[in-house]
């Protein structure tokens, strides 16, 4: 893994784009097409996870040491690339700062003070205190947590199902990728991925605040877009800032903050007044379209203009081009998904393929997210009673009721419940995989919420500001230490993957095994069967003639794929059809069509908050080198990125006294942080963009630099939600800015 390696990266996915297909020259490695032994080092095939993507890897494995990760060029996701976190997998493995032995804290909480006890003393405590909150107050009074994408995501709710309490929870869950599955499988019937890598390329790609060149799109990577890229479809990019996909596009909408649903609207108005639909595919296939039309009718691009910054020109522009060029893809990421009204934005964009009749056809939206069996999550052993105490639920039904796929708790419901025991107390929380403090909105009232905690277990790969708080600190393997089956969703590639362990490091265990290990100890009636087994069950109910182990030495398996399945029994909705006019949602007293609001922190909803705030505050954009709050760690890509950057446009930093690459801070009513100020001309002037996730290992515990430069200290937790996903605000809000001192720990001096 050399550095050099890296820096080619990022010319590749910085400014660079023109390279974009270009093939990165290749170590001249031997590909073992299974297993092989070779001088005593035995080379594995697997699967990286570092992030949603599934890229494979050959893991080298010398006398019991991870010496080498590459990438396999069999497989069909990155054909033997890497990104730089993939690249830099050795150095996480065996990082010196890994949490290798259970701990227990000593002194008060965030006293630093902890001592190493057996995994029996961890399990034991562990048991005792949770048995004594389940009598106490009920199993509901524990609660779950967990990050994104995890191997064992689905874990933590079978572990939650079976200890009989709902409220496990995740912090994109309604603010991340569930929001577009759920409200798809109520539209559509099932959740629609991009056919990168099917028949035939997309001819038009419109990238909806997504940046998959950056991040990889959900449960693909980011290779596969490389690849269409290089086809020269035509493109349009719907983001406020000129990432590299949007320098490049055909059409750059460089939209305000949090208006993507006007946008939408106006482009559903210009497709159906200008006869753009594929009338024939809409007739047959769609439900509700003459409701649509007439409740679009109102929102002209010229209606949009001075909401969403875009000339109407412009949305007449992108509208034509997208309908008008097939096969054409929408790729939609995160960033509709960080406002208070996710699921009616939602529903208008994917309204844009569903009207073109791009959908389930070669090059376009595909269905086949079907690789695996259901995962035996265990909810049957809660009681209908159980359930309706999932907190949120009552309200939220796409998050936590009848309209979601996999129902999980509201947060901010809740952190009131750890901080006010309303409605009723949660008293333990055991967090498998994610930085509490960092990716929550509003970090301050978290942190409050927490400290209110009886009981709190940590189990991560590191010591984090929020496993500082934690009674009982667990030492996770991370994946090249665990075994793992990885079903992703693409159609030359419809694969199911083997993800193997290779090493041992210290007494860390993967998070199933934790769980496997406490439901046993906890005496608990279900989630105790050994880990493999859970994965041959998976397999088997998919239909997949194959045990873990025979998968193990294949790698992956394809398995077949077929377009337009929807011509043999219809969409599996209640209507059979494309539900533009949903009865899903009007059934469960939502609106059945989507409609626009107005941020609910914005110049135009809050001018008293605007005029002393006068900036848009947008977060989270993501970058190369860090997954979330991960990695700040990795000297390797700490040299690539040292310090968090908000970006901001030169005329605005020159009125405030802002210069390029000094600290500025950015504030809200929330709180107020300081990241490095990074002029471009390509961020509107009334717009500010700062970084997610920041928190510096290198500073001294317990906060580990937390309350600088972290964005949650930023955004709001507080109503409104969205009225069916419980969303809350991680994009679109008020801030100011202005010059900061340096802090007042030197960020560059990282003890790794
Ligand atoms: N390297 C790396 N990869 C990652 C991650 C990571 O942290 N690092 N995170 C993973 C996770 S959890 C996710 S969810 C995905 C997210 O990845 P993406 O879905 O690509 O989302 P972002 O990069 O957060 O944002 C995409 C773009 O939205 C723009 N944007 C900001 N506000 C708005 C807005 O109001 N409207 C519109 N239309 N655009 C807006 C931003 O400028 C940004 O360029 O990436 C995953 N992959
Ligand atoms: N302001 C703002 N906030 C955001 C976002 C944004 O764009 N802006 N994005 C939101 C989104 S889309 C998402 S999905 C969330 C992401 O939020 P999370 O997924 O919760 O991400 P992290 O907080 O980085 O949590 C990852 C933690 O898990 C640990 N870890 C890694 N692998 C393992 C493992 O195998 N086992 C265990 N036990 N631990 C492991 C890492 O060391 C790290 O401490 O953040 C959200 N927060
Ligand atoms: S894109 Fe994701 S899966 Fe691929 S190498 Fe990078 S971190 Fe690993
Ligand atoms: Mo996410």
């Amino acid at each position: 893994m050399k550095w050099a390696y890296l820096a080619r990266w990022r010319n590749l996915f910085g400014p660079h784009l023109s390279q974009t297909g270009q093939k990165i020259t290749r170590m001249n490695v031997q590909q073992p097409s299974l297993i092989s032994n070779h001088l005593a080092t035995t080379v594995l095939k697997s699967v990286c996870r570092s992030c949603h993507g599934g890229c494979g890897v050959l893991l080298h494995v010398r006398d019991g040491v991870l010496v080498k990760v590459e990438g396999d060029r069999e497989s069909p996701l990155n054909h033997g690339r890497l990104c730089p976190i993939g690249t830099v997998t050795t150095d996480l493995v065996y990082h010196k700062d890994r949490l290798k032995y259970p701990l227990r804290r000593k002194g008060k909480r965030q006293s630093g003070d902890w001592e190493r006890i057996s995994w029996d003393d961890a399990l034991d405590e562990i048991s005792r205190r949770l048995l004594a909150i389940r009598d106490q107050y009920g199993p509901e009074a524990i609660a779950l947590g967990t990050g994104t994408g995890r191997h064992h995501i689905r874990w933590v709710s079978r572990f939650g199902h079976a200890l009989g309490t709902p409220n496990w929870c995740e912090p994109g869950f309604a603010q991340c990728f569930h929001p577009r599955v759920n409200t798809s499988i109520l539209t559509f019937g099932d959740f629609p991925v991009s056919d990168y890598t099917g028949e035939v390329p997309p001819a038009c790609i419109l990238f909806w605040g997504h940046n998959p060149v950056l991040s990889g799109p959900d449960g693909e990577t980011r290779f596969n877009v490389i690849e269409a890229l290089a086809h020269n479809p035509r493109t349009i990019v719907v983001d406020p800032r000129r990432t590299a996909l949007a320098e490049k596009a055909d059409l750059w909408l460089q939209i305000r903050p949090g208006t993507d649903d006007a946008l939408a609207l106006a482009m559903l108005n210009v497709i159906i007044d200008e006869k753009l639909y594929d009338e024939p595919f809409v007739t047959q296939w769609t439900h509700g379209f003459a409701e649509l039309a007439a409740h679009v009718k109102e929102f002209t691009p010229e209606w949009a203009e001075p909401i969403t910054w875009i000339a109407a020109d412009q949305i007449r522009a992108a509208a034509r081009l997208f309908a008008r060029t097939k096969p054409a893809l929408l790729d939609w990421g995160c960033a509709i998904e960080h406002t208070p009204k996710c699921i009616q934005t939602i529903r208008a964009v994917s309204m844009l393929p569903a009207l073109t009749g791009n959908i389930d056809v070669p090059g376009g939206w595909v269905f086949g997210m079907h690789g695996l069996g259901r995962f035996p999550s265990l909810i049957e052993n809660l009681t209908p009673e159980a359930n309706a105490k999932r907190l949120g639920a009552d309200r939220f039904k796409l998050l936590g009721g009848e309209g979601a796929d996999l129902p999980a708790a509201h947060i901010p419901t809740l952190l009131r419940a750890m901080r006010e025991g309303k409605p009723y107390p949660v008293k333990a929380f055991l967090v498998f995989g994610n930085n509490t403090l960092t990716t929550y909105a509003n970090s301050s009232a978290v942190y409050d919420a927490l400290m209110k905690l009886d009981f709190m277990v940590c189990a991560d790969l590191f010591m984090t500001p929020t496993a500082e708080l934690a009674d009982i600190v667990l030492p996770a393997a991370s994946w090249p230490e665990l075994d793992q089956l990885v079903g992703l969703p693409t159609v030359a590639a419809n694969v199911v993957l083997a993800q193997q362990k290779a090493v041992q490091i210290g007494e860390c265990k993967s998070d199933e095994e934790m769980f496997v290990a406490l439901a046993r100890r906890m005496k608990l009636p279900l989630c105790t069967e050994p880990v493999q087994s859970v994965l041959d069950a998976m397999l088997a109910s998919g239909g997949l003639n194959i045990t873990f182990d025979e998968l193990k030495q294949k790698g992956f398996i394809k398995l077949p794929f077929k377009y337009r399945k929807y011509e043999n029994g219809g969409f599996k909705t209640p209507t059979g059809k494309i539900e533009l006019y949903s009865t899903r949602f009007e059934q469960m007293g939502y609106s059945p069509l989507p409609y626009y609001e107005e941020p609910p922190e914005s110049p135009i909803s809050t001018p008293e908050i605007a005029a002393h705030y006068p900036l848009i505050l947008t977060t989270g954009g993501r970058i190369s080198f860090f997954f979330n709050s991960e990695h700040r760690q990795i000297e390797k890509l700490r040299k690539a990125q040292r310090d968090p950057v908000a970006e901001i446009h030169p005329e605005t930093a020159a009125r405030l006294g802002i210069v390029n690459g000094a600290w500025m801070w950015i504030e809200t009513l929330r709180g107020r942080i300081r990241q490095k100020a990074k002029l471009t001309t390509g961020i509107d002037p009334r717009v500010i963009h700062v970084q997610h996730g920041w928190w510096f290992p290198e500073q001294p515990g317990p906060e580990y630099g937390v309350w600088t430069s972290n964005a949650n200290l930023l955004t709001d937790n507080k109503p409104p939600y969205d009225p069916a996903m419980g969303t809350y605000q991680l994009r679109a809000l008020l801030c100011r800015v202005g010059p900061a001192d340096v802090p007042t720990v030197d960020t560059k001096k990282v003890g790794v």
